[in-house]
Protein backbone atom coordinates (compact mmCIF):
# COMPACT_ATOMS: atom_id res chain seq x y z
CA UNK A 1 0.00 0.00 0.00
CA UNK A 2 1.57 3.55 -1.00
CA UNK A 3 0.75 4.59 2.45
CA UNK A 4 3.32 2.14 3.55
CA UNK A 5 5.89 2.83 0.82
CA UNK A 6 9.23 4.15 1.54
CA UNK A 7 9.02 5.62 -2.09
CA UNK A 8 7.30 9.15 -1.66
CA UNK A 9 6.57 11.25 -4.67
CA UNK A 10 6.04 14.28 -5.22
CA UNK A 11 4.24 16.32 -8.00
CA UNK A 12 5.40 19.49 -8.44
CA UNK A 13 4.67 22.35 -11.01
CA UNK A 14 8.76 22.93 -11.78
CA UNK A 15 9.80 24.09 -15.33
CA UNK A 16 11.57 20.72 -16.03
CA UNK A 17 8.54 18.75 -14.48
CA UNK A 18 5.81 17.00 -16.50
CA UNK A 19 2.19 19.43 -15.81
CA UNK A 20 0.75 18.28 -12.54
CA UNK A 21 -2.95 16.40 -13.70
CA UNK A 22 -4.82 13.78 -11.75
CA UNK A 23 -3.43 11.08 -14.05
CA UNK A 24 0.24 12.42 -13.10
CA UNK A 25 -0.90 11.82 -9.46
CA UNK A 26 -2.41 8.08 -10.20
CA UNK A 27 1.09 6.97 -12.26
CA UNK A 28 2.92 8.58 -9.04
CA UNK A 29 0.85 6.66 -6.47
CA UNK A 30 1.40 3.65 -8.74
CA UNK A 31 5.22 3.57 -8.99
CA UNK A 32 5.24 4.02 -4.69
CA UNK A 33 2.77 0.99 -4.75
CA UNK A 34 5.40 -0.88 -6.90
CA UNK A 35 8.66 0.85 -5.18
CA UNK A 36 9.61 2.60 -8.70
CA UNK A 37 11.38 5.85 -8.90
CA UNK A 38 11.42 7.66 -12.11
CA UNK A 39 14.58 9.68 -13.18
CA UNK A 40 13.06 13.31 -13.86
CA UNK A 41 12.54 13.45 -10.41
CA UNK A 42 15.94 12.79 -9.33
CA UNK A 43 18.32 13.64 -12.01
CA UNK A 44 20.03 16.70 -10.35
CA UNK A 45 20.18 14.94 -7.06
CA UNK A 46 21.62 11.99 -8.78
CA UNK A 47 23.67 13.57 -11.22
CA UNK A 48 24.86 16.84 -9.91
CA UNK A 49 26.57 19.17 -12.25
CA UNK A 50 29.44 19.90 -9.86
CA UNK A 51 30.61 17.45 -6.48
CA UNK A 52 27.91 18.20 -3.86
CA UNK A 53 29.15 16.79 -0.29
CA UNK A 54 26.89 15.77 2.26
CA UNK A 55 29.45 16.42 4.63
CA UNK A 56 29.88 19.83 6.04
CA UNK A 57 33.35 21.82 6.98
CA UNK A 58 34.10 21.75 9.92
CA UNK A 59 36.29 22.21 12.90
CA UNK A 60 37.33 20.91 16.25
CA UNK A 61 39.18 22.32 18.92
CA UNK A 62 42.69 20.29 20.25
CA UNK A 63 41.97 21.48 23.73
CA UNK A 64 38.33 20.38 24.03
CA UNK A 65 38.87 16.85 22.88
CA UNK A 66 42.13 16.25 24.76
CA UNK A 67 40.04 17.74 27.67
CA UNK A 68 37.44 14.91 27.49
CA UNK A 69 39.44 11.90 26.30
CA UNK A 70 41.68 12.72 29.53
CA UNK A 71 37.54 12.69 31.42
CA UNK A 72 37.40 9.50 29.24
CA UNK A 73 40.63 7.68 30.56
CA UNK A 74 39.57 8.35 34.80
CA UNK A 75 36.28 7.06 33.86
CA UNK A 76 36.19 4.30 30.80
CA UNK A 77 38.42 1.28 31.26
CA UNK A 78 39.96 0.13 28.00
CA UNK A 79 39.64 -3.51 27.05
CA UNK A 80 38.03 -6.33 25.28
CA UNK A 81 34.67 -5.45 23.60
CA UNK A 82 35.20 -1.96 23.25
CA UNK A 83 38.49 -2.18 22.29
CA UNK A 84 40.33 1.27 22.33
CA UNK A 85 39.45 4.49 24.36
CA UNK A 86 39.01 6.19 21.16
CA UNK A 87 36.81 9.26 20.86
CA UNK A 88 35.29 10.08 16.47
CA UNK A 89 34.88 13.18 15.14
CA UNK A 90 31.19 13.21 13.93
CA UNK A 91 30.71 15.99 10.75
CA UNK A 92 27.37 18.05 11.93
CA UNK A 93 26.23 17.33 8.63
CA UNK A 94 26.01 12.99 9.29
CA UNK A 95 23.48 11.94 11.08
CA UNK A 96 25.51 11.81 14.47
CA UNK A 97 27.43 8.55 13.03
CA UNK A 98 31.19 8.55 13.85
CA UNK A 99 32.12 9.25 10.84
CA UNK A 100 34.30 12.92 9.80
CA UNK A 101 33.38 12.93 6.45
CA UNK A 102 31.28 10.76 4.77
CA UNK A 103 34.89 7.71 3.61
CA UNK A 104 36.97 8.76 6.39
CA UNK A 105 37.29 7.93 10.72
CA UNK A 106 39.03 10.34 12.76
CA UNK A 107 39.57 9.65 16.50
CA UNK A 108 41.41 11.23 19.06
CA UNK A 109 42.77 8.00 21.22
CA UNK A 110 44.13 7.75 24.68
CA UNK A 111 46.02 5.29 26.94
CA UNK A 112 46.81 6.39 30.76
CA UNK A 113 50.07 4.77 31.99
CA UNK A 114 50.99 1.02 32.51
CA UNK A 115 47.56 0.55 30.29
CA UNK A 116 47.49 -1.95 27.40
CA UNK A 117 44.71 -1.65 24.05
CA UNK A 118 44.25 -5.56 23.06
CA UNK A 119 45.68 -7.24 19.92
CA UNK A 120 42.98 -7.38 16.94
CA UNK A 121 42.67 -7.30 13.74
CA UNK A 122 40.46 -5.83 10.68
CA UNK A 123 39.92 -5.07 7.76
CA UNK A 124 39.59 -1.02 7.80
CA UNK A 125 43.57 0.23 7.26
CA UNK A 126 44.18 2.85 9.93
CA UNK A 127 47.48 5.32 10.90
CA UNK A 128 48.21 6.53 13.72
CA UNK A 129 49.76 10.37 13.71
CA UNK A 130 51.62 11.75 17.08
CA UNK A 131 50.97 15.60 17.79
CA UNK A 132 51.85 15.28 21.56
CA UNK A 133 53.28 13.35 23.58
CA UNK A 134 55.75 9.64 23.32
CA UNK A 135 55.76 6.41 25.05
CA UNK A 136 53.39 4.84 24.01
CA UNK A 137 54.47 2.01 21.28
CA UNK A 138 51.98 -0.20 19.48
CA UNK A 139 52.82 -3.67 18.20
CA UNK A 140 51.79 -4.63 14.55
CA UNK A 141 52.68 -8.01 13.34
CA UNK A 142 54.65 -9.04 16.52
CA UNK A 143 57.22 -5.88 15.71
CA UNK A 144 56.69 -3.35 18.27
CA UNK A 145 56.80 0.55 17.16
CA UNK A 146 57.24 3.48 18.87
CA UNK A 147 55.44 6.06 18.74
CA UNK A 148 56.47 9.77 19.56
CA UNK A 149 56.04 13.20 18.46
CA UNK A 150 55.19 14.44 14.84
CA UNK A 151 55.31 9.93 13.52
CA UNK A 152 53.24 9.38 10.84
CA UNK A 153 52.43 4.87 11.87
CA UNK A 154 50.01 3.10 8.86
CA UNK A 155 48.69 0.43 9.20
CA UNK A 156 47.27 -1.68 6.49
CA UNK A 157 44.43 -3.97 7.44
CA UNK A 158 44.22 -7.22 8.46
CA UNK A 159 47.71 -6.59 10.45
CA UNK A 160 47.44 -7.77 14.17
CA UNK A 161 48.22 -4.83 16.34
CA UNK A 162 48.01 -3.80 19.98
CA UNK A 163 49.23 -0.60 21.81
CA UNK A 164 50.59 -0.10 25.31
CA UNK A 165 51.98 2.58 27.23
CA UNK A 166 55.18 2.49 28.87
CA UNK A 167 55.20 5.76 30.37
CA UNK A 168 54.13 7.08 33.88
CA UNK A 169 52.45 9.54 31.69
CA UNK A 170 48.67 9.50 29.80
CA UNK A 171 49.49 9.72 25.85
CA UNK A 172 47.10 10.92 23.22
CA UNK A 173 47.30 10.35 19.57
CA UNK A 174 44.98 10.17 16.27
CA UNK A 175 43.96 7.49 14.44
CA UNK A 176 42.45 7.46 10.60
CA UNK A 177 40.31 4.71 9.54
CA UNK A 178 38.38 4.39 6.32
CA UNK A 179 35.43 2.86 8.41
CA UNK A 180 32.71 4.98 7.18
CA UNK A 181 34.03 3.55 3.31
CA UNK A 182 34.19 0.23 4.38
CA UNK A 183 30.86 0.57 6.32
CA UNK A 184 29.28 1.14 2.93
CA UNK A 185 31.03 -1.61 1.07
CA UNK A 186 29.46 -4.19 3.41
CA UNK A 187 32.87 -6.55 3.47
CA UNK A 188 34.29 -5.57 6.83
CA UNK A 189 36.14 -8.46 8.66
CA UNK A 190 37.43 -8.57 12.48
CA UNK A 191 39.03 -10.74 15.03
CA UNK A 192 40.68 -10.25 18.28
CA UNK A 193 44.01 -11.52 19.05
CA UNK A 194 46.03 -12.80 22.03
CA UNK A 195 44.94 -11.89 25.26
CA UNK A 196 48.65 -10.85 26.44
CA UNK A 197 51.42 -10.20 24.33
CA UNK A 198 54.82 -11.88 24.40
CA UNK A 199 57.80 -10.92 26.40
CA UNK A 200 59.17 -9.68 23.29
CA UNK A 201 56.47 -7.74 22.21
CA UNK A 202 56.77 -5.68 25.40
CA UNK A 203 60.22 -4.27 24.83
CA UNK A 204 60.40 -0.55 23.82
CA UNK A 205 62.96 -0.39 21.17
CA UNK A 206 64.31 2.66 19.17
CA UNK A 207 63.38 1.51 15.86
CA UNK A 208 60.96 -1.20 15.26
CA UNK A 209 62.10 -4.22 12.72
CA UNK A 210 60.19 -2.57 10.21
CA UNK A 211 62.47 0.93 10.28
CA UNK A 212 65.38 -0.95 10.11
CA UNK A 213 64.37 -2.80 6.97
CA UNK A 214 62.37 -0.20 5.22
CA UNK A 215 63.28 3.00 6.81
CA UNK A 216 66.75 3.76 4.71
CA UNK A 217 66.21 6.87 1.82
CA UNK A 218 66.10 5.29 -1.57
CA UNK A 219 67.41 1.97 -0.60
CA UNK A 220 65.16 -1.08 -1.47
CA UNK A 221 66.20 -4.55 0.43
CA UNK A 222 66.60 -7.05 -1.62
CA UNK A 223 65.44 -10.33 0.41
CA UNK A 224 63.02 -8.50 1.62
CA UNK A 225 59.31 -9.96 -0.14
CA UNK A 226 57.39 -6.89 -1.49
CA UNK A 227 54.34 -7.00 1.08
CA UNK A 228 51.13 -6.07 0.14
CA UNK A 229 48.71 -4.48 0.50
CA UNK A 230 50.26 -0.84 1.71
CA UNK A 231 53.38 -0.33 3.19
CA UNK A 232 55.89 -2.29 5.02
CA UNK A 233 57.08 1.15 6.68
CA UNK A 234 55.31 1.28 9.89
CA UNK A 235 56.81 4.72 11.48
CA UNK A 236 57.49 7.55 9.46
CA UNK A 237 60.11 9.62 12.08
CA UNK A 238 59.06 13.26 12.52
CA UNK A 239 62.99 13.51 11.92
CA UNK A 240 63.12 13.24 8.26
CA UNK A 241 59.59 14.33 7.59
CA UNK A 242 60.43 17.92 9.34
CA UNK A 243 64.12 17.84 7.53
CA UNK A 244 62.23 17.37 3.68
CA UNK A 245 60.33 20.44 4.84
CA UNK A 246 63.07 22.09 5.86
CA UNK A 247 64.82 21.96 2.92
CA UNK A 248 62.71 22.11 0.18
CA UNK A 249 62.00 25.71 1.27
CA UNK A 250 65.50 26.16 1.83
CA UNK A 251 66.15 25.38 -1.79
CA UNK A 252 63.09 27.14 -2.68
CA UNK A 253 64.78 30.43 -0.98
CA UNK A 254 67.82 30.24 -2.74
CA UNK A 255 65.94 29.95 -5.93
CA UNK A 256 65.80 26.08 -7.34
CA UNK A 257 61.92 25.86 -6.46
CA UNK A 258 60.75 22.51 -4.91
CA UNK A 259 58.14 23.93 -3.11
CA UNK A 260 54.22 23.18 -4.12
CA UNK A 261 53.96 27.61 -4.64
CA UNK A 262 55.75 30.13 -2.84
CA UNK A 263 55.75 29.43 1.33
CA UNK A 264 54.42 25.55 0.54
CA UNK A 265 56.42 22.90 0.88
CA UNK A 266 54.84 19.46 1.41
CA UNK A 267 55.56 15.90 1.07
CA UNK A 268 53.39 12.98 0.47
CA UNK A 269 53.85 9.88 2.85
CA UNK A 270 54.64 7.44 0.12
CA UNK A 271 55.34 3.17 0.43
CA UNK A 272 59.27 2.57 0.15
CA UNK A 273 58.51 -0.45 -2.20
CA UNK A 274 56.80 1.10 -5.12
CA UNK A 275 56.71 4.81 -4.27
CA UNK A 276 52.76 4.20 -3.95
CA UNK A 277 50.12 5.83 -1.49
CA UNK A 278 50.99 4.39 1.67
CA UNK A 279 47.59 2.39 2.79
CA UNK A 280 45.38 1.51 -0.36
CA UNK A 281 42.39 3.62 0.87
CA UNK A 282 44.03 6.67 2.74
CA UNK A 283 46.80 9.23 1.61
CA UNK A 284 48.67 11.29 4.07
CA UNK A 285 50.81 14.70 3.28
CA UNK A 286 52.50 17.04 5.49
CA UNK A 287 52.23 20.69 4.50
CA UNK A 288 54.12 23.36 6.01
CA UNK A 289 53.26 27.08 5.01
CA UNK A 290 55.64 29.53 6.42
CA UNK A 291 54.98 32.49 8.38
CA UNK A 292 52.67 35.07 6.73
CA UNK A 293 52.39 33.10 3.44
CA UNK A 294 48.79 32.28 1.99
CA UNK A 295 47.87 29.37 -0.19
CA UNK A 296 45.99 29.12 -3.49
CA UNK A 297 42.34 27.70 -3.12
CA UNK A 298 42.18 24.71 -4.26
CA UNK A 299 39.14 21.88 -4.61
CA UNK A 300 39.50 17.98 -4.91
CA UNK A 301 37.38 15.43 -5.30
CA UNK A 302 37.37 13.33 -2.08
CA UNK A 303 37.58 14.66 1.34
CA UNK A 304 40.27 15.29 3.80
CA UNK A 305 40.50 15.37 7.66
CA UNK A 306 43.72 17.86 9.04
CA UNK A 307 45.33 18.38 12.10
CA UNK A 308 47.31 21.23 12.84
CA UNK A 309 50.50 19.76 13.62
CA UNK A 310 52.69 23.33 14.41
CA UNK A 311 52.13 27.50 14.46
CA UNK A 312 48.63 29.14 13.89
CA UNK A 313 46.94 30.29 10.98
CA UNK A 314 43.58 30.90 9.33
CA UNK A 315 41.87 27.90 7.71
CA UNK A 316 39.28 28.79 4.73
CA UNK A 317 36.74 25.95 3.56
CA UNK A 318 34.11 26.85 1.16
CA UNK A 319 31.65 29.48 3.44
CA UNK A 320 33.24 28.60 6.79
CA UNK A 321 37.02 30.30 8.10
CA UNK A 322 38.70 29.30 11.81
CA UNK A 323 41.31 30.41 13.88
CA UNK A 324 43.69 26.75 13.74
CA UNK A 325 46.65 26.15 16.56
CA UNK A 326 48.23 23.34 17.46
CA UNK A 327 45.94 19.78 17.56
CA UNK A 328 42.95 21.45 16.11
CA UNK A 329 40.97 19.46 13.37
CA UNK A 330 38.85 20.20 10.48
CA UNK A 331 37.29 18.75 7.34
CA UNK A 332 37.05 19.51 4.30
CA UNK A 333 34.64 17.44 2.32
CA UNK A 334 34.54 16.91 -1.30
CA UNK A 335 35.46 20.04 -4.04
CA UNK A 336 35.15 22.34 -1.30
CA UNK A 337 37.70 25.01 -1.67
CA UNK A 338 40.60 25.24 0.72
CA UNK A 339 43.09 27.94 1.50
CA UNK A 340 45.25 28.54 4.40
CA UNK A 341 47.06 31.45 6.03
CA UNK A 342 49.93 31.22 8.33
CA UNK A 343 50.02 33.51 11.13
CA UNK A 344 51.50 34.26 14.04
CA UNK A 345 48.94 32.90 17.64
CA UNK A 346 47.96 34.37 20.87
CA UNK A 347 49.98 31.47 22.33
CA UNK A 348 52.64 30.61 19.94
CA UNK A 349 56.19 30.07 20.58
CA UNK A 350 57.21 28.66 17.28
CA UNK A 351 59.54 29.20 15.09
CA UNK A 352 56.20 30.20 12.66
CA UNK A 353 55.42 27.77 10.07
CA UNK A 354 51.98 26.40 10.20
CA UNK A 355 52.31 22.70 10.04
CA UNK A 356 49.46 20.56 8.84
CA UNK A 357 48.97 17.09 8.60
CA UNK A 358 46.51 16.13 6.21
CA UNK A 359 44.62 12.79 5.10
CA UNK A 360 42.02 11.61 2.44
CA UNK A 361 40.65 9.05 0.32
CA UNK A 362 42.28 10.12 -2.70
CA UNK A 363 43.96 6.57 -3.48
CA UNK A 364 40.43 5.55 -3.84
CA UNK A 365 39.14 8.53 -6.01
CA UNK A 366 42.10 7.58 -8.42
CA UNK A 367 41.69 4.30 -8.76
CA UNK A 368 38.32 4.67 -10.02
CA UNK A 369 39.22 7.82 -12.12
CA UNK A 370 37.60 9.86 -10.13
CA UNK A 371 40.12 11.92 -8.93
CA UNK A 372 40.08 16.25 -10.17
CA UNK A 373 41.89 18.85 -8.19
CA UNK A 374 41.09 22.39 -9.50
CA UNK A 375 43.34 26.02 -8.58
CA UNK A 376 40.26 28.73 -8.39
CA UNK A 377 42.72 31.24 -8.56
C1 LIG B 1 41.21 0.44 16.12
O1 LIG B 1 41.64 -0.81 16.04
C2 LIG B 1 42.06 1.44 16.52
O2 LIG B 1 43.90 -0.01 16.72
C3 LIG B 1 41.63 2.75 16.58
O3 LIG B 1 44.05 1.91 17.61
C4 LIG B 1 40.35 3.08 16.23
C5 LIG B 1 38.16 2.39 15.52
C6 LIG B 1 37.28 1.41 15.19
C7 LIG B 1 37.68 0.09 15.12
C8 LIG B 1 38.98 -0.24 15.41
C9 LIG B 1 43.44 1.08 16.97
C10 LIG B 1 39.47 2.08 15.84
C11 LIG B 1 39.89 0.75 15.77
Amino acid sequence: MSAMSPVRLQATEAADQPTVTPALERLYRGFEEELLVPLWTEIGDLMPVNPRSRAVPHRWEWGSLLRLAEQAGEIVPVGRGGERRAIALANPSLGGRPFATPTLWAAIQYLMPGEDAPEHRHTQHAFRFVVEGSGVWTVVGGDPVPMNRGDFLPQAGWNWHAHHNATEQPMAWIDGLDIPLQYLTEAQFFEPGRDELSHAERTTPERSRSERLWGHPGLRPLGAPAPSPGSPLLSYKWEFTDRALTDQLALEEQGYGGTVEPGHAAVRYANPHDGSDVLPTIRAELHRVVRGAETAPVRETGSSVYQVFDGSGVVTVGDHSWSVTRGDLFVVPSWEPLSVRSEAGATDSDSGALDLFRFSDAPVFAALHLHRTQKDS
